[in-house]
Parts: structure tokens; sequence; C-alpha cells
């Protein structure tokens, strides 16, 4: 991987043949060239939740934890389906919960975590959060890694 390449390259990287994609985008734009890795990794880390999970799935998720300081991550994985998801496609997930595209989810990003799966889910309460990152902060730093997240997910 190239040192100025985004971070989120390596999701591109299994994506580079997609032709479908390439087409539209070159298309879109009216360009000739070959769409660059760059571009492609972008519009990956713009990839919506249902590119990845089932709307309904997700809506049952997001739905049956409602209620104030009811949410449960082991539940709330394997009810959207992430739990059964290949690694590549958790990594997606984290990519897409990964607002601020620093390679971390941090405290802030982890309170709307419902909100990445849907625009209807709450906001997860301080101490809801709290619980997450440390359920999912293996190494201490205060935010979970991709590693992190995956392991959090797998022990769902
Ligand atoms: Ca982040």
């Amino acid at each position: 991987m190239d040192h100025e390449a985004p971070i989120c390259t390596h999701i591109a990287d299994s994506y580079r043949l997609s032709l479908p994609l390439t087409i539209k985008f070159q298309a879109d734009r009216q360009i000739a060239e070959p769409v660059s890795r760059q571009t492609l990794a972008f519009l990956h880390c713009r990839m919506a939740m249902t590119d990845v999970l089932s709307a309904e799935d997700i809506k049952k998720a997001v739905g049956a934890f409602s209620a104030a300081e009811s949410f449960n991550y082991k539940k709330f994985f394997e009810m959207v389906g992430l739990k059964k998801k290949s690694p590549e496609d958790v990594k997606k997930v984290f990519h897409i919960l990964d607002k601020d595209r620093s390679g971390f989810i941090e405290e802030e990003e982890l309170k709307f975590v419902l909100k990445g799966f849907t625009p209807d889910g709450r906001d997860l309460s301080d101490k809801e959060t709290k619980a997450l990152l440390a359920a999912g902060d293996k190494d201490g730093d205060g935010k979970i890694g991709a590693d992190e997240f995956a392991t959090l997910v797998a022990e769902s």
C-alpha cells in the first residue's frame, strides 16, 4: 500500500476490478481514464450500511434497543446480521462507523453508533457508550480500531 493511500484503500483493492461501478463512475464523470484506487477507496468509504446489511435486519435490531439504557452490543451485532458476515464486510461496517476516517471509532462516534446503521437510531447514553467502549477497547487507548471491532463482533 502506498503511503498516500487513504486508510480504506485496502477495501478498494478488493473492488479494483469492480467493472460495473467503474464504468458507471466514468460515465457519470465523462472521463476516459481508469478510475484510480484512491477514487474507488473514496467511493467505498461512502458505502451505505444497507450495501452490507439488510435494511430489514437493521430496522429490527435498532428497534429492539429503542428503550433508554437497553443497548446490548452482543445481541445487536447478532440481530443486525453482522456476526455472520465475512471479515471484509465487518471491516466495511467499521469504516462506515468511522465517520471522520481517523482509522478508529472514537467515543463520540460510538455514541452515535446506532445512527451509523440507520438515521432513525437513537443516541447511546454516556453509560452505554462507556460500556461499549470498555468492551471493545482491548488495548486501552480510548478508541476502537478495526481489529478491536472485529474481535468485538466475533465475541458477540
Ligand atoms: Ca474516527
